[in-house]
This record gives structure tokens, C-alpha cells and sequence, in this order.
């Protein structure tokens, strides 16, 4: 049974669907970010960063943050979502590296400044939009003609959804990005992608409360 600390973030969206999809059983601890359970002693113990998702599996003892790693560990661990052949192996971890770099940190940072931050600032609202828009293209151009976005469905599809999916609060048009949007809505019809998008339920035990 692997712990699986998490927020219904992005992040912790990525290995929620990838525990869903690999059907290892896990067991969820609520880390609340709003009320600051990450900075508690007990979370940096497992994660000096202060970020969700951590994992910790008790059948290698192993404990890990950073959420593509934690993917990579998991495909590793059961032989699944992740190719065999070094060229295709490759190309997914560019893929799940592009999505760490790129993805990721300039839709987090336009969350911030458009959703977040005590001020307006438009210069910053302007750049991480110009960024994501760039980046929805490069995806866009990749999938051209294909159903993933490094072969067969797998870890770099994983990672990327939940930050595509969070095109709808950032007010981004994805109809724009015809290929994008048709990977979108095809991974989007998972079961499991839409059950690790339900976690953690709003009810789940908190790992480490006030
Ligand atoms: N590069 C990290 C980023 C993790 C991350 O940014 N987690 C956010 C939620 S999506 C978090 O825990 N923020 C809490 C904080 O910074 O205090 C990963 O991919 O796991």
C-alpha cells in the first residue's frame, strides 16, 4: 500500500492518475496548502521543499518527491506507461522533462499572477500568457497525427493533462489548438484520469492537521 501525500493540485493530480491507471492500491493523506499543512515538521520530513506530491512506498522503502520522478518510478515499478525501445523511452522523458520546465512552471506562474497575487501587474499576466499560448502550440504541433504525445499513451500524456486541464480557470481558448484539444478530450475520457481527478476527496484524512 503506497502513501500518497497530495493536494488537488496539478501535481498531485499527475500521480493520482497514474496510481489509478497502474492499479497499485495507495492509501491518500490530505496535505491542506491553505492552511499551510506542507510547512508543518512532519511534511518536511518527507519533503524539505514543502511541495506535494511525496510518495513513500513501504515494499522498497522508498520516499520521493517531485511529481514526473514519482511518475517514472512508478512505470519503472510496474513495467507500464513508459516504452520499451531507447529512442521511444527517450523521447517520452524529453516530453515529461518539457513538461516539468516548460508546462508546468509557466501555467503555475500565470495561475499566480492572474489568480493569485495581491496586484494586478500585466507585464507579468502578459508574459506567462504569451508563454503558455507558446507552449499549447508546441503541443499542438507535436500531436499532429498522433494519439500521444511520445507514442502510445504513457507518462508524458500523464503528466501534461492536468495542466492542460487547467486551461478553463486560466481562460485559455484550447478550441485554438485543434490537435491539443482532440488529445485533450481523448485522454479526458479515461476512467482513471477521471478518478484520480476526484483526489483527494474533500473528506480524505488530513496527514498532518494544525
Ligand atoms: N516540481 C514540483 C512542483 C510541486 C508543486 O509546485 N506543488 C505545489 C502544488 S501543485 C505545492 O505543493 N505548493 C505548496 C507551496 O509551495 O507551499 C513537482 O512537480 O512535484
Amino acid at each position: 500500500m503506497i502513501d500518497f501525500y497530495t493536494s488537488a493540485t496539478p501535481n498531485g493530480r499527475k500521480v493520482a492518475i497514474m496510481l489509478e491507471e497502474t492499479a497499485l492500491p495507495y492509501r491518500v493523506h490530505r496535505i491542506d496548502l491553505g492552511a499551510g499543512d506542507q510547512h508543518r515538521p512532519g511534511f518536511l520530513k518527507l519533503n524539505s521543499n514543502n511541495k506535494i506530491p511525496v510518495i513513500h512506498d513501504p515494499d522498497t522503502g522508498v520516499t520521493l518527491a517531485e511529481s514526473s520522478a514519482i511518475l517514472i518510478y512508478l512505470a519503472e515499478k510496474t513495467g507500464q506507461f513508459q516504452p520499451e525501445s531507447l529512442q521511444d523511452r527517450y523521447e517520452t522523458l524529453q516530453w515529461v522533462m518539457f513538461q516539468m520546465a516548460s508546462v508546468g512552471p509557466m501555467m503555475g506562474q500565470l495561475w499566480w499572477f492572474r489568480r493569485s497575487a495581491p496586484e494586478e501587474i500585466p507585464l507579468a499576466i502578459d508574459r506567462y500568457e504569451a508563454e503558455t499560448k507558446r507552449i499549447f502550440s508546441v503541443l499542438d504541433g507535436r500531436l499532429a497525427g498522433r494519439s500521444g504525445i511520445a507514442g502510445d499513451y504513457g507518462i508524458a500524456d500523464i503528466a501534461t493533462w492536468p495542466w492542460i486541464d487547467a486551461h478553463r480557470p486560466l481562460g485559455i481558448d484550447i478550441a485554438a489548438y485543434p490537435n491539443l484539444a482532440r488529445w485533450y478530450a481523448a485522454v479526458g475520457a479515461r476512467p482513471a484520469v477521471q478518478r484520480g481527478m476526484a483526489v483527494p476527496a474533500a473528506d480524505a484524512p488530513r496527514a498532518f492537521p494544525a
